[in-house]
């Protein structure tokens, strides 16, 4: 037996009474097969519903807040040199642009077996429409006015070849002015911040909407989606009356209040006027008062802070011990970067909000066993953060993974990793806004309701991306990867009326 990638470019067809395909839409059907546990007693729940995907990919802009940092000016590199099928030199030879790193992109999906049982993968990007990054209208703002020619040279992420090629493209994208809140990020970053708004916080967020509409004008777009990607924040404290609620926030942001940060301005503006705002760092941009106002006015929101190296590991191996049945008993886990993101967490605010959202990541899972972990048992988890200039960009980052074994044994696994930050977190970008925009397309109907109805506004699907998971109230966090990447691949799935990949193979274990 071997294994096979359908057309890369091709898309595939169902041939199945649970899908049906209309000129605008999909149609299928889907039953959804659950697990009620009571007490000892074991049920199965079947729901039936009804999946319609809109078949026509909008016009899509995509406004960053930090388009001039780090991640920001990748980001639009990546998309432009893919989308002039850029090439360049580099000591080791020429290299291709491409789009690595993103599951959406460059992941491929197990569709099924052919008639001689082997493995069939297409492209992620195959299973529904989807936006392509390099079509999408890129822009945004940022408190630094710096060209973005120039904030990739700044950055030093991209090769010296690439980014020559790339300089005309980029040069004359400027950030627009942003809102800038200094008690929010380090004091170290206010040399940049030559680029800001000025008014009260109300005609600031006005501002901002103002924004994104002649944006949306400007370019002809059919959706308009904001990512924040600037400096983390440290966390707002939540107040009664101050944004408890959407009313208090509200008011809170009309009087000027001092606990409104500007992530929360840049979240409630977007909301307003109907956009997906994702939240790239680990501050708690969506307090109370965005999350009401997200499900009031039904606009997605996602969050929180990319999972891109380090974390994304730790949601692998932990989840693997666990599932091995091994205790971890102590994870510490070192940084040292020294790009300018790792200048603003030398602040202690700005680190402790890095270092919950990267600390957490662990908790479903030792939740999980019982056996190993008792009740409020944690293994000791220690995140250190420090500022190393020389090394710009290129974050190092050391775990050291202690467990216990089988009959008193101890484990001990290091882990080294070096790489561009920014390499890694942007693909992360491509495929939040990818998702998002898909999610937008997608409802459901249960049987016997009369509606279609879209997903949660608080849109966990994304989790995949994110270190510390926003998800609806009272719904679980899953941290653990590869149940993160499956719940997406079975919900593309879902709406082809194909039912959850179960890894089963049981036609290849019986004779
Ligand atoms: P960066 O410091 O290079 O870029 C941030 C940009 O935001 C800067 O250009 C800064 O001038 C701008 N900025 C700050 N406050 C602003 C505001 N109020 N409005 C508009 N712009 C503002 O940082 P980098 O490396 O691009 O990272 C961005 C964020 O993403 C950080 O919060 C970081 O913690 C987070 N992140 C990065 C990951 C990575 O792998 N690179 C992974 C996870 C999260
Ligand atoms: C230092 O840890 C800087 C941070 O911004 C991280 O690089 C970023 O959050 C990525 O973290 P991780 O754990 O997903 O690699």
């Amino acid at each position: 037996m071997s294994s096979s990638t359908s057309n890369l470019n091709e898309i595939f067809t169902v041939r199945s009474d649970k899908c049906k395909y209309t000129e605008d839409t999909i149609i299928s059907d889907f039953k959804y097969e659950s697990t009620l546990v009571e007490g000892n007693v074991v049920i199965p729940v079947e729901t039936k519903m009804q999946f319609k995907t809109e078949r026509a990919v909008p016009k899509v802009g995509v406004m960053l807040v930090g388009l001039g940092g780090n991640n920001g000016c990748t980001c639009i590199a990546g998309a432009i040199a893919n989308k002039l099928g850029m090439t360049w030199n580099t000591k080791e030879g020429e290299k291709k642009s491409n789009y690595w790193g993103s599951v959406m992109m460059s992941s491929t999906v197990k569709l099924g077996n052919d008639a001689r049982g082997n493995s069939v993968f297409t492209p992620m990007k195959n299973m529904l429409p989807m936006v392509d990054p390099s079509q999408v209208v890129w822009g945004g703002w940022d408190i630094n006015s710096m060209n973005l020619g120039d904030a990739m040279r700044r950055s030093k992420v991209l090769d010296w070849d690439l980014q020559q090629k790339l300089y005309e493209n980029m040069k004359d994208i400027v950030p627009l002015p942003s809102v800038y809140f200094p008690d929010f990020i380090a004091a170290n970053q206010s040399e940049r911040a030559d680029h800001v708004l000025t008014g009260t916080k109300q005609e600031q967020m006005e501002h901002i909407r103002k924004d994104i509409s002649d944006f949306k004008a400007k370019h002809q777009l059919d959706k308009v989606i904001l990512l924040w990607t600037a400096n983390t924040e440290r966390f707002a404290c939540v107040e009664e009356g101050v944004n408890d609620t959407k009313e208090n926030m509200l008011h809170s942001i009309q009087r000027d209040e001092a606990e409104i940060s500007a992530s929360t301005i840049f979240a409630v503006a977007s909301i307003l006027e109907g956009c997906t705002f994702i939240n790239g760092s680990p501050q708690n941009t969506f307090v109370p008062g965005v999350v009401d106002l997200a499900r009031h006015k039904k606009v997605f929101i996602a969050g929180d802070d990319f999972k891109s190296g380090q974390t994304k590991m730790k949601s692998v191996l932990v989840d693997f011990l666990v599932g091995a049945g091994i205790k971890p008993v102590s994870i510490v886990s070192y940084n040292h970067l020294g790009n300018n993101d790792g200048k603003n967490l030398s602040a202690p605010s700005q680190f402790r909000s890095k270092e919950i959202s990267k600390s957490n990541v662990v908790d479903d899972m030792v939740e999980s066993n019982r056996i190993l972990f008792e009740e409020d048992e944690h293994p000791d988890h220690v995140v250190v953060i420090k500022h190393v200039p020389y090394v710009g960009d290129s974050k190092r980052a050391l775990d050291e993974y202690t467990s216990e074994i089988f009959m008193g044994g101890v484990n001990t696994i290091s882990m080294h990793n070096t790489c561009e930050d920014s390499l890694l977190a942007t693909p992360l970008i491509y495929d939040l806004v990818i998702l998002a925009e898909l999610c937008d397309r997608i409802s459901v109907k249960k049987e016997g309701e009369s509606e279609w109805e879209q997903f949660h506004p608080v849109l966990s699907l994304l989790s995949y991306m994110l270190k510390a998971p926003l998800v609806p109230n009272g719904a679980p966090v899953v941290n653990a990867l590869f149940t993160q990447r499956q719940a997406i691949i079975n919900v593309l799935r879902a709406c082809l009326g194909l039912g959850p990949e179960n890894h089963m193979s049981l036609e290849h274990r019986f004779e």
